[in-house]
C-alpha cells in the first residue's frame, strides 16, 4: 500500500515527531496484545492480575503471570516497526517515543528517547523498602523477597496506580509541542495514557493512526493507516527517503 500523499507532505515539513505506541507494535515480535482477538485479557481479566490488591492476595499467581510474560519478552526481538521508528531518528531532527508497553523493545531496537508510561517488566522493586532488583531475579517459583523481608513486585503500573510522574510530564510536553503524533498499535482505552492523543490534537499536531482495525480515536485522527505497523512504518520511511533522494 502507498502512504497517502498528505501524510508524506506533513512529514516532509515536520521537525518534531512523536510516536505513541501500545501492545500492537510488539505483536509482530510474538508478544500477545491485551484486548485483541488473541489478547491475554481474554483469558484472565486485568483486575485479577494487573492490580496491587490482586498481588497482595495472590502474589504467586501474579508472579506466575509476569514470569510467563517475561519469558516471551526475553525471546522477543524488536520487529521492523520498532526499527523503522529508529530510522526516523536519522531523518528527522527530533523523534520521541511514548510507550505504554513494558517490554523494552523500543530501547532494544535503538530508540534514544523513550518515555515508559506503564513501567518496565525487566525492573522490580521491594514494596516495603522500595529497593530495586532490576534484571533477572533469582527465584525459581513462589515469590521473591527482599533482604528486608518485604515482597518484591514488578516495576509496572497496575490499574488504580499513578503513572510515573516525570515520564508522564515529559510525554505531555512532547504531545503539546509536536508536529506529527503517530498512534501505533494501541486501542487507546487506557487512561491517562490515551489522553495524550487529545493533548496532541489540541496542540494542532497532525494525527496519524497505524492499526489493523478501528480504535477509540479513529474518529479524531487526521489519517488512519490500516495494516500491520511492521509493514506500514517501514513503508513511510522508504517513501520519505525516496523523495529526499529525488530532491
Ligand atoms: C490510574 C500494566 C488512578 C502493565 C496496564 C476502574 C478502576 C480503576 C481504574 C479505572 C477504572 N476505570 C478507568 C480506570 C482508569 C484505568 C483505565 O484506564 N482503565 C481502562 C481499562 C478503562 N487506568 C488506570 O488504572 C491507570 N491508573 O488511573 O490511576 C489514580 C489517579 C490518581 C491517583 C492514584 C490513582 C493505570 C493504567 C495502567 C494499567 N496498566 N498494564 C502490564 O502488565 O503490562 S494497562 C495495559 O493496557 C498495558 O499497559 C497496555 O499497554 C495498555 C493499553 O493497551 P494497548 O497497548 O492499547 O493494547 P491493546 O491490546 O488494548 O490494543 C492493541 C492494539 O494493537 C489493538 O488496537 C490492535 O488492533 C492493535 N494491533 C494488533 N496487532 C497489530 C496492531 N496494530 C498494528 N500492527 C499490528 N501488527
Ligand atoms: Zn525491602
Amino acid at each position: 500500500m502507498d502512504i497517502p500523499s498528505n501524510v508524506i507532505e506533513k512529514l516532509q515539513s515536520a521537525k518534531k515527531i512523536v510516536f505513541f505506541s501500545g501492545a500492537g507494535i510488539s505483536a509482530e515480535s510474538g508478544i500477545p496484545t491485551f484486548r485483541g482477538k488473541d489478547g491475554i485479557w481474554n483469558k484472565l481479566s486485568p483486575e485479577e492480575l494487573a492490580n496491587f490488591n490482586a498481588f497482595i492476595k495472590n502474589p504467586k499467581l501474579v508472579w506466575e503471570w509476569y514470569n510467563y510474560r517475561k519469558s516471551i519478552v526475553h525471546q522477543a526481538k524488536p520487529n521492523l516497526g520498532h526499527l523503522a521508528i529508529v530510522e526516523f531518528e536519522n531523518i528527522f531532527s527530533e523523534v520521541i517515543v511514548i510507550t505504554q508497553n513494558v517490554d523494552n523493545l523500543h530501547r532494544r531496537a535503538g530508540s534514544k528517547k523513550v518515555y515508559e508510561l506503564h513501567g518496565n517488566i525487566e525492573r522490580n522493586f521491594c514494596i516495603k523498602c522500595k529497593k530495586h532488583y532490576d534484571g533477572d531475579l533469582d527465584f525459581q517459583e513462589g515469590v521473591p523477597n527482599c533482604s528486608c523481608g518485604g515482597l518484591i513486585r514488578p516495576d509496572v503500573v497496575w490499574f488504580g496506580e499513578m503513572l510515573p510522574a516525570e515520564q508522564f510530564r515529559l510525554s505531555e510536553k512532547a504531545a503539546q509541542s509536536c508536529d506529527i503524533f503517530l498512534i501505533v498499535g494501541t486501542s487507546a482505552v487506557v487512561y491517562p495514557a490515551a489522553s495524550l492523543v487529545y493533548t496532541a490534537k489540541s496542540n494542532g499536531a497532525f494525527l496519524v493512526e497505524v492499526n489493523i482495525e478501528e480504535t477509540e480515536v479513529s474518529t479524531i485522527v487526521d489519517v488512519s493507516l490500516f495494516g500491520e505497523s511492521g509493514k506500514i512504518l517501514p513503508k513511510i520511511v522508504e517513501q520519505i527517503k525516496q523523495i529526499r533522494i529525488n530532491k
